[in-house]
């Protein structure tokens, strides 16, 4: 059967309640099933609005935001959430214990699923370090874990819902380059039949996307791979460099 998960963006722009000019303007592009699609680009580029449209947290007032053909607009908001996986910028855990925090997406989620997810996401030996293990109690917003932490008990909680597209909105910048390194190369084994989109602070965490979409400003300002992008981009030449 056919991959499932193509994600495809035509001609989105897009303006806040409320705002006058659009944060995102004219963005096309297409995700697919065992590929990842990163997005670069400096603060306040857009990225986090642009992966919000996606699990519908905004609809987009121009163009389409499509998932295997099929615009968001006309799905159920339960079929997306079990699609769409997303790990927000700022990811969120509530009060509870961490077994509660990554059984949220999939409640007949197996012991075993839970500590696959924690092993890929590097976080199996802070959960392990205690005897209390998925019992341990989080506080309300995870205020009692690191911001590292919050990110990989996030990912893993992402993992557990085996959906059909991955968002990491800055996911791996709380992680020491080594971890980040190793968690990608653990999730690219556990993601090869979905769809995978990055959006990421370091070149480090994307040069090997199979595409990277380079925004500034609303705008998809250069696309193309690592090697390509190092050689035709100014734009994520600069963000290279800095
Ligand atoms: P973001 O989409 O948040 O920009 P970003 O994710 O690229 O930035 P960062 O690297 O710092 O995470 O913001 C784009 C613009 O939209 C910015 O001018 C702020 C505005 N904005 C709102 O008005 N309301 C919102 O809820 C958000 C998230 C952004
Ligand atoms: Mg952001």
């Amino acid at each position: 059967a056919e991959k499932k998960g193509r994600v495809e963006f035509r001609d989105v722009t897009f303006k806040y309640p409320g705002a006058e000019a659009p944060v995102l303007s004219n963005i096309s592009f297409t995700a697919e099933p065992g590929k990842t699609l990163a997005i670069i680009g400096s603060t306040g580029a857009g990225k986090t609005t642009l992966v919000s449209l996606l699990p519908r947290l905004y609809d987009v007032a121009s163009g389409d935001v499509l998932l295997d053909g099929v615009p968001v607009t006309e799905m159920d908001a339960s079929e997306i959430t079990s699609r769409v996986s997303a790990v927000p910028q700022k990811p969120y855990l509530f009060s509870g214990t961490i077994e509660h925090n990554l059984r949220f997406g999939k409640p007949d989620a197996t012991d075993e699923e839970l500590w696959d997810a924690l092993e890929t996401a590097q976080a199996k030996g802070f959960v392990e370090e205690k005897s209390s293990g998925l019992n341990r109690r989080i506080a309300q917003g995870g205020t009692n874990v690191s911001g590292g932490q919050r990110q990989r008990l996030s990912i893993a909680r992402a993992l557990v819902t085996k959906p059909n597209v991955y968002l990491f909105d800055d996911s791996f910048s709380a992680l020491d380059v080594a971890t980040d390194a190793r968690l990608r190369k653990a999730l690219k084994g556990k993601t090869k039949d979905a769809t995978v989109i990055i959006v990421a602070q370091r070149v480090s965490t994307i040069a090997d996307a199979d595409e990277i979409l380079v925004l500034d400003n609303g705008r998809i300002v250069d696309r193309g791979t690592h090697d390509e992008l190092l050689e035709t981009s100014p734009t994520y030449q600069e963000i290279v460099e800095s």
